[in-house]
């Protein structure tokens, strides 16, 4: 049997991104599984690398019950970070580069010395140099944002854009902090990082995991990007964005066009 068009697949994709234009659900109708999907993620990111983009790092999706929910798929995921979705903290986004954008907010980890695969992260302290509070801005190039395991995984976890706040040394406790996501002022969002798996530090053992499953070895000064701890709000045009991390501080961006 001839298997899904991997390559033509992450084309599809990559021209949805580029072109801000949507696509619907390509999964079902390719028979697209979750192995077959993350081979497409790794086409469609090296699409970005053959024109010059470097990648920087790598975000965890769905590991939060209320981002589960919000989207209806309930398996954890990961995706990878290039360069040039990296804006700087206060920095500007144009919403018409994007489908339907959505922020997010999320904790950020500096990535140190990490254990080889298969074994445990062990000391935290050891592996992540430094932690900041985040906004991952996503977009998913299908319709409506609406899509199965499968198609979120080949379209790079939905992965958009993403700003970084002060980096801090670890602090003793990360389980537990308050979380905000402020639009033009405006609580939109609270939550703990509790919400993510328990403890953000779990977030870094299951990329280990799963990433490495695909043979992909996270690296010393990369950024990883825990998974949001609440809901995605969409973003408009004109718009003053805050996450605002307990004990970590602010990160924040503006929004125009
Ligand atoms: C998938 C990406 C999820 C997170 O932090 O949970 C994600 C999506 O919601 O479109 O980045
Ligand atoms: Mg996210």
């Amino acid at each position: 049997m001839i298997g899904p068009d991997i390559a033509g697949i992450a084309e599809t994709l990559g021209t949805a991104a580029d072109t801000a234009t949507a696509v619907g659900q390509l999964a079902a109708e390719t028979g697209l599984d979750v192995d077959a999907a993350y081979a497409v993620q790794t086409a469609l990111v090296q699409r970005r690398l053959d024109r010059g983009e470097r990648l920087v790092g790598l975000k965890m999706g769905l590991t939060s019950k209320a981002k589960m929910a919000q989207v209806g798929v309930d398996e954890v995921i990961w995706g990878r970070l290039t360069d040039t979705m990296r804006i700087p903290d206060g920095g500007t986004i144009d919403v018409a580069d994007f489908i339907h954008p959505r922020v997010e907010p999320e904790v950020a980890f500096l990535l140190d010395r990490l254990p080889e695969p298969g074994e445990p992260v062990g000391d935290f302290t050891d592996a992540v140099r430094a932690v900041a509070p985040a906004i991952e801005l996503i977009d998913s190039r299908y319709a409506n944002f609406t899509f199965s395991l499968p198609d979120v995984i080949a379209d790079n976890t939905s992965a958009g854009a993403f700003v970084i706040g002060p980096w801090s040394p670890v602090p003793d406790g990360l389980d537990n902090l308050g979380v905000l996501l402020e639009i033009d002022g405006r609580v939109a969002q609270v939550g703990s990082t509790a919400a993510i798996l328990g403890d953000p530090r779990r977030a870094l053992d299951e990329g280990i995991r799963l990433a490495g499953r695909h043979g992909v070895r996270l690296r010393s000064g990369w950024v990883f990007l825990a998974g949001a701890a609440t809901a995605a709000v969409p973003l408009r045009a004109g718009a003053h964005v805050r996450a605002v991390v307990e004990r970590l501080g602010t990160a924040s961006l503006r929004s125009s066009s």
